[in-house]
């Protein structure tokens, strides 16, 4: 058995972090009926490992620890989210959700928590960023959190080509400055993971655009850009994960040991679909320069 990871649920959305030598990997949910063309999302699950793989059986599963109820003003669509430990050694986990009186708009909203895997409660008591932030994306979705080596947080996120930055306050549940467009991100549709490695900061992302990513004009794949710093500018440096077989594409990236590992997600499970999608997770290699190597994708 290996990829897709999980298939006694339909996972997608995954967003890594790796603890005292233990990976997460956190995922939505899919739950749209068979043939049904919408997400139905409403819940994040929880996955670890002490030697992560794409054998299946490397993977615990954790239930739902988060889900929309945690936040009393999210109406639904529980989207993509990322957990990330903060300056205080809590677990912040960044959420997209819909509101409820803003016309069903997304939003980011946190959650914290003293361990990974919960329990969880509302951090702010409403979102963090959301239609009223000034200068925010046209869809406030997909959070990626990422601390660089002089203490800087740095919130990244976005859709429909409009990726947005903000740097954040230690708390982890304020702005600290005001939002800027990043630049550099080539193709960016949405999706954006921050991370960095021998100090160069990478940004890997969703793009629906470019004879190098897509044959359909509605399929994604992974581009990748690095920085000097995770606030940019950024240098685009192509393609690290071609086009799978859902037409949302969205990675996540984590170090474990000397080990590199993407995690995305496909439609490749039984029965699965565009909105029934399921995790994978594959090695990812870096060249002596510093770009990555295409991941190919295991079945
Ligand atoms: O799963 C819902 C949305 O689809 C996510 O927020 C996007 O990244 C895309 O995967």
């Amino acid at each position: 058995m290996a990829n897709p990871i999980v298939t006694d649920i339909y996972t997608a959305d995954p967003a890594t972090l790796v603890v005292d030598g233990t990976a997460y990997i956190f995922t939505g949910r899919d739950e749209a009926a068979s043939g049904q063309q919408q997400f139905v999302m409403r819940e994040w699950h929880a996955f670890s490992s002490r030697s992560p793989s794409n054998d299946p059986a490397a993977w615990q599963h954790h239930g739902a620890v988060l889900s929309l109820n945690t936040f009393a003003w999210a109406g639904a669509n529980a989207w993509a989210s990322e957990v990330v430990q903060g300056p205080d050694g809590r677990f912040y986990w960044f959420v997209s959700v819909d509101g409820r009186t803003d016309n069903g708009w997304m939003n980011i909203g946190v959650a914290v928590a003293d361990h990974p895997l919960g329990p969880y409660r509302d951090a702010i008591g409403g979102p963090l960023i959301s239609d009223a932030t000034p200068n925010s994306s046209a869809l406030n979705i997909d959070p990626t959190v990422f601390s660089d080596d002089d203490g800087e947080i740095y919130l990244y996120w976005g859709s429909y080509w409009e990726p947005r930055a903000v740097r954040l306050r230690d708390s982890m549940t304020a702005l600290d400055g005001g939002v800027f467009e990043p630049a550099g991100l080539t193709g960016f549709w949405e999706a954006p993971w921050l991370f960095e490695r021998n100090g160069v900061s990478y940004m890997a992302y969703a793009s629906n655009s470019g004879t190098d990513c897509v044959t359909s004009s509605s399929y994604a794949c992974i581009r990748y850009a690095t920085a000097n710093s995770p606030a940019g500018p950024w240098t685009h440096r192509g393609v690290v994960l071609g086009q799978v077989s859902s037409t949302t594409n969205h990675p996540a990236i984590m170090q474990f040991g000397d080990q590199w590992f993407m995690v995305y997600h496909t439609a490749d499970a039984p029965g699965g679909g565009n909105f029934r999608r399921s995790v994978a997770i594959d090695q990812l290699f870096f060249n002596t320069d510093g770009t990555m190597r295409k991941v190919v994708q295991t079945p």
